[in-house]
């Protein structure tokens, strides 16, 4: 019952912080559109490949007046893969050390962002042009109260359309946006990708830059398939102002998890010119984050380091919605009073002064190996956390915890 939430409400409730006052609620009432960038990482941003960019319109939203981007922001996924990063994003909760929540855990009570926003009167769904049963997903998407799945039975693919997993992520998100116009609003639409996934293979007409020239032909066309997924954005921001949705949305984008398997990490120490040592390993497991509010004036780098846990509470305080009673992990990435800390799945960790992998505390910044026992408060930390979340997930605990009044209830109440 609800007495075995007490140690983790505890803890969730002290390491509160407060919202920023300059962005609380300054999305509210718009729609949220959130954008899954399929195996999209940090290190292909702002960067050249033998002298062509890689990502030219990601690379414009980093300097644009509108828009923050957060270059220190890592995936916390595990096996769950994209799903993982879906239920991070939904509940703030870190998925399962083994096995995917989405099939473990998909018929769970949950507080989920979508429920909160249908709560506030918004239209919600997921679209995205792969089976519905796909990680689970259908039944998934109910336990977490969104309203509609538009899976691959609402698109048409045309010849042409599709390559690799599917449907090709530019007429994806053409006919995403024309579902778009047709839903009540506000809406909270939430898109996956697909175009960018394993094994990065894309037809003649899609390549707009070259392979890379290393031993992974994996890593080779990952350039290229990157390539193609900033082009795709690109044009999903012009279709939502063909369709005169634009103005009034916010525009969210994230990274689901790496691209680039360790597997990689030759051709990988190839492309970047130093050897990938267990530090430039957790590092490569940044994602790109973005918040784009058109009309704001609130653009700007924001160096903070955070993670995909933090993407709940970051988006609903936009949007002008309190969590401050719910069972979230994450917390407000405007925040002034956060601490910078970012707990992969895996017990790995990264904080300003630190970067814990490969059981060595390395500085973070230069990438030396420091004292151990400087890691271990953090280490601890990242531990309970991480169980603290199991927890609540393993028990199905969010039946017992009421999150509107931030009290837990007895079983027989
Ligand atoms: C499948 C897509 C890719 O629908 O989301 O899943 P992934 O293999 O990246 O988890
Ligand atoms: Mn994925």
């Amino acid at each position: 019952d609800g007495s075995e939430l007490t140690d983790v409400h505890n803890y969730v409730r002290a390491n509160q912080v407060e919202p920023s006052e300059e962005m609380f609620g300054i999305a509210e009432g718009k729609n949220l559109i959130v954008v899954t960038l399929e195996s999209m990482q940090s290190f292909t941003i702002n960067e050249q490949m033998n002298g062509q960019t890689i990502t030219p319109f990601l690379n414009e939203l980093t300097e644009d007046e509108d828009t923050v981007y957060f270059p220190n922001f890592y995936h916390q996924t595990g096996l769950g893969k994209t799903s993982d990063s879906e239920f991070l994003l939904e509940n703030s909760l870190y998925p399962l050390s083994g096995g995917a929540v989405f099939f473990t855990h998909g018929g769970n009570t949950y507080n989920s962002m979508a429920e909160k926003l249908g709560n506030q009167g918004y239209a919600t769904n997921v679209q995205h042009a792969n089976n519905k049963s796909f990680w689970n997903r259908d039944m998934m998407y109910e336990s977490l109260g969104i309203d509609e799945f538009l899976d691959i039975q609402s698109y048409s693919v045309g010849e042409g359309q599709a390559v690799n997993w599917g449907m090709k992520d530019i007429p994806f998100f053409e006919q995403s946006v024309a579902h778009m116009a047709e839903m009540p609003q506000p809406f909270y639409s939430r898109l996956i990708t697909l175009t960018n996934h394993f094994p990065f293979t894309l037809d003649e007409e899609d390549k707009l830059i070259d392979e890379f020239d290393s031993n992974s032909g994996t890593l080779n066309r990952f350039f290229q398939t990157s390539r193609y997924l900033d082009e795709a954005v690109k044009e999903l921001f012009d279709d939502l102002k063909e369709q005169g949705l634009y103005e009034n949305s916010i525009i969210v984008m994230y990274g689901d998890h790496y691209g680039i398997s360790e597997n990689h990490n030759e051709a990988m120490a190839q492309y970047l010119g130093k050897e990938i040592t267990p530090y430039e390993s957790a590092q490569l497991q940044r994602v790109p984050f973005f918040v784009h509010i058109p009309g704001s004036g609130k653009g700007h780098v924001n160096e903070e380091i955070g993670g995909q846990v933090d993407m709940r509470p970051t988006i609903l305080n936009l949007m002008g919605v309190e969590s401050d009673t719910d069972m979230q992990f994450g917390s407000d990435l405007f925040s002034n009073e956060r601490d910078e800390f970012a707990i992969f799945r895996d017990g790995r960790f990264v904080t300003d002064d630190y970067v814990y992998a490969g059981s060595t505390c390395y500085e973070n910044g230069s990438g030396q190996p420091v004292e151990q026992e400087l890691c271990v408060p953090f280490a601890d930390q990242a531990l309970t956390e991480l169980n603290y979340s199991e927890r609540v997930i393993n028990g199905d605990l969010l039946r017992f915890y009421d999150e509107e009044t931030g009290q837990l209830l007895d079983a027989d109440q």
